[in-house]
């Protein structure tokens, strides 16, 4: 069957539960969806590619073809970003600069070193998001940046983060955009400390040296809570209540990564009482399997159970979408496009809901119809929506997709 005429049926169901298929699809495809870089060179970046990956998070897998230099990353992108409907924009990590053949120390990188992806985001019309890279470097050895008491170090990091903010501000201006700047900082202890106060207080001073001076306009900033990292099981420094308690007190973002909580603890459950204290948040969505092991999402409960949340609100402004997951072990181009179209239909699958009528059933404590009719939807035909959405949108339909990732794979990945 045609993807039109089983959308067509579609449109008709959905319409007897007051649902406008064509508006919804209409809405999606203004959704932005930051797609992470790192999954494209498992976070090695530019800067010292050869270096190890520290800060106690970790890529496993070797699967060939990672993306090395400036250029096949960007391409590497493309083809993804070619396959993936709606509207995208990239998160950059600091070690992603275009050091122009030179050796940039962390805390001297410029708005310079970005103008090479700014052109390029303005080719390919997407929006950039920055993240300032406090880990993969001897000044981070100690297993501290922000919070270190060798005042030296903390020195250190304090500049490479102003340096980051106003590299995004610069970038939010370049492209008439606002950028959202993610600080995630490894600091923690392995075994059990003794003057936790201290290294947070110290991060708070950090953090207001930062922030001091931010241009919102052009970028807003988020600080992500950890629960624990490897090498870190004992104490994280930026612990929920931190990140949460600074940035309801100065107004800046939460970051909510779905790996980083307790693990029968949910973001579906945070998004709703976070924004009752906040402006915005920015989700890192990944998938923690036993661990923060930042698994591709898939369409799974919670991720919808997410969406549910942004969309039920009418939060799309409010909750900046990021990813965050990095596998080595498969076609990273391929885990690209399955994260990010999956995070897509999970939108779509929320947005196909009649949210106010579930709404009035459960004010009204019809809790068996609340269940029952949750339950029915769930086998409406969405897939015969996202299939025409797709087309639409002119990226491969179903799995047709998977077919171009192979022949980018046999004539561009494996020859590198
Ligand atoms: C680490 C954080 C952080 C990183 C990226 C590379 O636990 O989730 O967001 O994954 O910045
Ligand atoms: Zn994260």
């Amino acid at each position: 069957m045609s993807t039109l005429k089983a959308y067509e049926l579609a449109k008709e169901l959905y319409a007897s539960i007051g649902v406008d298929t064509d508006k919804v699809i209409e809405k999606l495809a203004t959704i932005p969806v930051s797609m992470h870089c790192w999954q494209g060179d498992d976070v090695r970046g530019f800067e010292n590619p050869d270096g190890d990956l520290t800060g106690g998070i970790q890529t496993t897998g070797n699967y060939p073809g990672r993306a090395q230099t400036i250029e096949q990353l960007r391409a590497d992108y493309e083809k993804a970003i070619s396959m993936i409907p709606g509207k995208k924009k990239i998160s950059l990590h600091a070690i992603y600069l275009d050091t122009m053949g030179e050796k940039v120390e962390r805390n001297a990188i410029q708005p310079k070193h970005f103008d090479s992806w700014i052109e390029w985001a303005k080719k390919t019309g997407i929006g950039i998001d920055f993240n300032p890279t406090c880990f993969s470097h001897p000044m981070s050895d100690s297993g501290f940046t922000l919070s270190s008491a060798d005042e030296t170090v903390r020195q250190y990091w304090i500049e490479h983060c102003i340096q980051s903010r106003i590299i995004a501000e610069y970038i939010g201006e370049q492209l008439g955009d606002q950028a959202v700047t993610n600080y995630w900082i490894p600091d923690g202890f392995k075994d059990i400390p003794v003057d936790r106060y201290g290294y947070r207080a110290r991060l708070i001073d950090s953090y207001d040296k930062i922030f001091a001076g931010q241009n919102k306009k052009y970028n807003l900033n988020a600080v992500e809570s950890k629960v624990f990292g490897i090498g870190a099981e004992s104490c994280t420094i930026g612990s929920l209540e931190m990140c949460l308690g600074y940035a309801v007190k100065n107004n800046l973002l939460l970051t909510l990564d779905t790996g980083h909580f307790h693990p029968t603890e949910v973001v579906s459950d945070k998004i709703s009482s976070s924004l009752l204290f906040l402006d915005d948040v920015l989700l890192h969505v990944s998938r923690p399997v036993r661990w923060d092991s930042d698994h591709v999402v898939i369409f799974d409960d919670e991720l919808k159970y997410i969406a549910q949340e942004i969309i039920r609100g009418g939060f799309e402004k409010r909750v900046h979408i990021g990813l965050d997951f990095f596998d080595a072990s498969i076609n990273r181009i391929a885990a690209w496009v399955i994260g990010t179209r999956n995070m897509q239909k999970a939108l779509l699958y929320a947005l196909l809901e009649p949210t106010a009528k579930l709404k009035e059933l459960e004010l009204a404590g019809d809790y068996t119809s609340r269940l029952a009719l949750l339950e029915e939807y769930k086998s409406y035909p969405f897939a015969a929506v996202w299939d025409y959405y797709c087309e639409t949108q002119n990226v491969p339909v179903r799995d047709a997709w998977l077919a171009e990732v192979k022949k980018y794979e046999a004539d561009v990945l494996s020859k590198r």
